[in-house]
């Protein structure tokens, strides 16, 4: 599947604005057929958004069930001819499409895209009503998991995970256009030896036994640099311009599927040439050294929530710049498909992280002491679970496969992975990871504090070993000197098994303008001296090659007594202003 793009062959129009919305309180919306009339008692909805930022209502909010949203569509005269597409870039957690009475596809997950055929129930120059009926809610067989608890004072729904349950439509849905005969799928691997590059390339088509494929690639000024006919095949750049850190540069990868003289289909991949590799404890881009310097960070705005903007993106990558990274994690979802763009075109490099997030009872909100649920457990999480993960898994590696910027795949975030359970639960899945990457990158999983060195059962499962760590904070509170020592101690023990390690997340809550001396947690004074802290700690050990704070910014959470307007272990807040931290950070960054 591909991301609708104009081409000569194809089309798309963005179905972005103000749609029908209505929460589903009663849940009533399937029997009394919503999506077969105007939407009653309907309000106003922004696409893309989450809708709980912009509403005032607390149970409106914090509502689980189902969303419903709808517009008319028109389908452009142009389109004839041609297969029409709808294509949706996220609904959170899943939807259900209509075309006027007509259900026309359904999908599970909230952070991938999704799309149906609608030729056969719309005509070109005509209008149609498109509803989508999205639910949010949480179970044990969902990614990410949650559990909806009966109460004295009615159902609630709650989550292991340590970020607000925003739901809605995301990112942009398209109308699209592409021809019967058309790509389907593009792949390409890349590799260079002394200056000349390789790009491997593999098109799957549909409906195209007759036709010739054509590859062609053009540097960033347009000149063709290489080509080739067929499927599949290799073409070599002379004095190739790599992909790296810092440095975005991009190809522009031309597949045609060809009538004789006639093209009938055309779609363009970017292509940055780079090569990733992990060697003892070294991780090494395009065969030098990398140091990950950056952040996890989330989609998270004021008002929009989980909403993709483009001009908040480019303020994120203008600050990701300011303070010298170049790296970040997409904690905990697959980010926005403009997101993985930019950061081919930036040149940044990024932990690709599935939303298998949460799948950890011991933790609630991010922080210690859960609910008194068992994690792996035929009732809680079981087989249907790891179903799910395994779906979440190869969609991910499948969408975001051909970008340079990713480096590595993390299959998950903080599970329980001290127990047998979770040693069985995860033992087939980094093969999986692997086995669904072209490019063969390396795999991990991103390690809690529960399961510290000589306890955890999974990493030896990895490629690279990712923890999560927050001596100073969680623990050694306000004890940065116990903290460093204990941090080193941990540190220098998971140094022996060989790999190598990124922090991929330490950090402390830090609410701006409180100022302290001596710093006390929770004021810009602490987290300065947390993150010199740790800092030293990295600096001891050689097989640390990366630090990514936790986090870019403030964001949004459940409610906590540990949490205040959110989590505040921004080095930005959430409106992206820097705090003391940001200022240490880029001295040692840059
Ligand atoms: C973690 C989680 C992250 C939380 C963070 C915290 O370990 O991975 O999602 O937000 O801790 O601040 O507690």
């Amino acid at each position: 599947m591909l991301r609708p793009q104009e081409t000569e062959s194809r089309s798309r129009l963005p179905l972005d604005g103000l749609w029908d919305f209505r929460i589903d309180r009663d849940g009533a919306g399937y029997d009394e057929r919503w999506f077969s009339a105007p939407l009653q008692d309907a309000r106003a909805m922004v696409v893309p958004s989450s809708y709980n930022d912009l509403v005032v209502d607390a149970e409106d909010r914090n509502f689980f069930g189902d969303i419903w949203y709808q517009r008319t569509v028109r389908v452009p005269r142009g389109f004839a001819g041609d297969r029409v597409i709808l294509y949706f870039e996220s609904a959170t957690h899943r939807a259900t499409v209509w075309v006027d009475d007509l259900e026309v596809t359904r999908h599970e997950g909230g952070y991938l895209p999704f799309e149906v055929d609608i030729t056969d129930h719309v005509t070109a120059g005509r209008t149609f009503r498109l509803t989508v009926c999205v639910n949010n809610t949480l179970s044990f067989q969902t990614i990410p998991p949650g559990v909806i608890e009966d109460t004295p004072t009615g159902r609630k729904q709650i989550y292991w995970h340590d970020f607000f349950n925003f739901a809605g439509l995301h990112r942009s849905v398209w109308l699209a256009s592409r021809p019967a005969s058309h790509v389907d799928d593009l792949t390409v691997v890349t590799g260079f030896e002394g200056t000349t590059g390789s790009v491997r390339y593999d098109v799957r088509s549909v409906d195209a036994q007759q036709l010739t494929a054509r590859a062609v690639l053009a540097d960033a000024d347009g000149v063709v640099v290489a080509q080739g006919d067929g499927d599949q095949g290799e073409l070599h750049v002379d004095d190739v311009h790599l992909w790296g850190p810092g440095d975005g540069y991009l190809y522009d990868l031309t597949v045609q599927l060809l009538d004789g003289g006639t093209i009938v289909d055309e779609v363009h991949q970017h292509v940055g040439i780079r090569t990733v590799e992990v060697r003892g404890t070294e991780f090494l881009i395009n065969g030098q050294l990398f140091h990950f310097k950056g952040f996890g960070m989330h989609e998270d705005h004021v008002t929009i929530g989980k909403g993709h903007n483009d001009a908040l993106m480019v303020r994120d990558f203008e600050l990701l710049q300011w303070i010298g990274a170049n790296s970040f994690r997409t904690s905990h979802y697959p980010y926005s498909e403009d997101v993985m763009d930019y950061a081919d075109r930036m040149g940044y490099v990024v932990i690709d992280e599935t939303p298998a997030v949460g799948l950890n009872m011991g933790l609630g909100g991010g922080i210690f002491g859960g609910q008194g649920y068992t994690t792996y457990s035929p009732e809680t999480v079981n087989d249907t679970t790891r179903q799910r993960h395994i779906e979440e898994i190869e969609g991910l590696v499948a969408r975001d496969k051909n970008h340079p910027c990713v480096v590595i795949w993390s299959i998950a975030n903080e599970p329980e992975s001290e127990t047998e359970g979770a040693e069985n639960y995860f033992r087939p899945l980094f093969d999986i990871a692997r086995k669904a990457d072209p490019q063969g990158r390396p795999v991990g999983f991103v390690n809690v504090m529960l399961a510290p060195y000589g306890k955890c059962r999974v990493s030896q499962f990895g490629d690279v070993l990712m923890l999560n760590r927050y001596y100073g904070w969680y623990v050694n509170t306000g004890d940065l000197e116990g903290a460093e020592h204990a941090f080193t101690e941990e540190l220098r023990g998971w140094a022996t098994e060989g790999k190598p390690i990124i922090i991929t997340e330490y950090g402390a809550d830090t609410m701006p303008g409180l100022h302290q001396l001596p710093a006390q947690p929770w004021s810009e004074e602490y987290q300065v001296e947390y993150l010199a802290a740790n800092h030293r700690a990295f600096d001891k050990v050689d097989a640390v090659v990366g630090e990514q704070v936790w986090n870019f910014a403030d964001f949004a959470t459940t409610s906590g007594i540990m949490r205040v307007g959110g989590n505040k272990k921004g080095v930005f807040t959430r409106d992206r202003q820097p705090k003391a931290a940001a200022f240490a950070l880029r001295e040692r960054w840059s």
